[in-house]
């Protein structure tokens, strides 16, 4: 029982670390490679950060480990008092200090790209593709007619779709999202987007889909019973395509079942 505890944390630490090495190869980790240029960056963010923080756990765990080895072993010693050491209370302070630091200025860049609207690319700020309304418990989403541009206010021609949001590929893209009710999260897990949707706030999103293919999209923010259910789906396709699909979804939503007159009759 002397040393049950060193064992116990060290064990611990070292099958979290074990798990965390070769999650990858059994898929328990993001869900593959990014299929979007910025996704990318911010794995790479994601990574190293994971190294830092890593280094400091396994540190930790070693003289954790240490220190339960070396007392731990039930022999009566005298306590001493320490008042404590100036010195390493300034290291232990700063130390932390200039990694956070450190992260918040190499962070910036990606963060803004991300995030800063004036960053975003000017054709796809100037022509979202849809807007996306969350609620309780499904994706809405209202794209311009064929041809318009996508305005704040709903439109006569405007068309409609639930859960089920196509966009062109290889190309960058803005949807602006809002909420009917509750705080909702828009997620692609596939191309590292998330971004809260907000009542009463209407969000300009942007990313880019680089490989034609259906992607998850689903609800990131415990938002109801429901919420588990409130899995859409995105996908990126080609121009002609893309224009396709809005133009069979124009003809279907605004068919009124008579027939179109012929010229000659
Ligand atoms: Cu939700």
């Amino acid at each position: 029982m002397n040393r049950f505890w060193c064992f116990f944390f060290s064990g611990a630490a070292a099958i979290a670390v074990l798990f965390s090495a070769i999650g990858p190869s059994y898929g328990w980790w993001f869900p593959g490679a990014s299929f979007s240029p910025l996704g990318a960056q911010i794995d790479d963010l994601f990574y190293l950060i994971l190294v830092i923080t890593s280094v400091t756990f396994i540190g930790v765990h070693i003289v954790l480990g240490y220190i339960l080895w070396q007392y731990g072993s039930g022999k009566p010693r005298r306590a001493s008092f320490l008042h404590g050491s100036h010195a390493l209370e300034v290291v232990w302070s700063i130390v932390p200090a200039g990694v956070l630091l450190f992260i918040a200025l190499y962070q910036m860049d990606v963060w803004a790209r991300y995030r800063v609207k004036s960053n975003f690319d000017p054709a796809a700020v100037a022509h979202p593709v849809a807007e996306v309304t969350a609620r309780q418990f499904e994706w809405r989403i209202r794209y311009p007619a064929p041809g318009k541009t996508l305005q704040d206010k709903p439109q006569p021609d405007d068309l409609y779709t639930v859960n089920d949001l196509h966009v062109p590929v290889g190309k960058p893209v803005l949807i602006k999202l809002r909420s009917e009710d509750v705080l909702h999260s828009f997620f692609l897990p596939h191309l590292r987007v998330k971004q809260d949707a907000v009542p009463g706030l209407s969000i300009p999103v942007w990313f880019q889909a680089d490989k034609a293919q259906v992607y998850d999209l689903v609800c990131a923010e415990l938002c109801g019973w429901g919420h588990y259910k409130m899995r859409g789906q995105l996908t990126a396709q080609r121009a002609e395509e893309y224009k396709a699909y809005l133009d069979e979804l124009s003809q279907t939503q605004f068919d009124d079942g008579v027939a179109a007159k012929k010229n000659d009759e």
